[in-house]
């Protein structure tokens, strides 16, 4: 017997120009949705609307404006405006050095993107989605939100607080239909360690040397299966990890 899937009419995607935001439009666009594509930069997002068949709404602001980021919802044209799958999309990590040798400026701009930004868009999307009692929050959280590493200090906390998040959104919507996934990929490659480590290219590289992460492609079939599950089925959290990641032992000082 076929199971049925349910296809998302409308799709927003956040920091949509990048590697998994792109894989993601492309994704649900082959799939007969209407796309929402929100990016920083112009050209980039212009440049994957024309790439994509299927209708799509442009959003140009940066996400760690407030404003820019109210004026622009409120500005999504009627025919767009019923979203029933958001994808909290954009994010990323600044920096990978011990936290006391870290800049603080790196700190906010990571609590900004992963956690402020995905708040606001959350909080001016989820009431159309209450009363028209359909839609989906996917929010993209990582293994660094359940499990911290050197380095990993704010970023893990900005991701364990999309988890939390997350959860506490599925006890506050019970009984409106309103589903809600937390997508937390593990090594995938992408520009992410590019951006990590500043355009340094040697570093980034170094992440994913000689092993077989996980693409963008294979994240955006999860996000997929988890918004394609009949309107009954919510997937709380996800995680995901290449087979060639897994964990280690606990970090022992020993003295002497
Ligand atoms: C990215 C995964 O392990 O670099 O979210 O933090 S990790």
């Amino acid at each position: 017997m076929k199971y049925a899937r349910y296809t998302p009419e409308i799709v927003l995607i956040t920091g949509a120009t990048g590697d998994f935001g792109k894989s993601f439009a492309h994704r649900f666009a082959q799939n007969g949705s209407k796309l929402i594509i929100h990016g920083r930069n112009q050209d980039k997002v212009d440049a994957l609307c024309a790439e994509l068949d299927a209708p799509c709404h442009k959003l140009v602001f940066d996400i760690t404006d407030k404003q820019a980021t109210i004026d622009s919802i409120k500005a999504i044209p009627a025919e767009f405006q019923a979203v029933d799958l958001l994808i909290n999309n954009a994010g990323g990590a600044l920096g990978q050095d011990k936290a006391q040798d870290s800049e603080l400026d790196d700190w906010e701009t990571m609590i900004e993107i992963n956690d402020k930004a995905l708040v606001r868009i959350t909080s001016l999307i989820l009431p159309g989605m209450t009363k028209r009692k359909k839609g989906h929050i996917i929010n993209i959280g990582s293994t660094a939100g359940n499990y911290p590493y050197p380095g990993g200090h704010v970023y893990c906390a900005a991701k364990a607080f999309t988890k939390q998040f997350s959860l506490s959104l599925r006890a506050d919507l019970a009984g409106t239909n309103v589903r809600v996934t937390n997508i937390e990929p593990g090594m995938v490659e992408t520009q992410f360690s590019t951006v990590r480590f500043k355009g340094d290219q040697a570093k980034a590289d170094a992440v994913y040397a000689n092993t077989t992460p996980l693409t963008a492609e294979d994240v955006a079939e999860s996000v997929f299966w988890a918004a394609t599950l009949p309107p009954h089925f919510n997937i709380n959290r996800l995680e995901l990890m290449p087979t060639t990641q897994s964990f280690g032992p606990f970090a022992v000082e020993r003295h002497g």
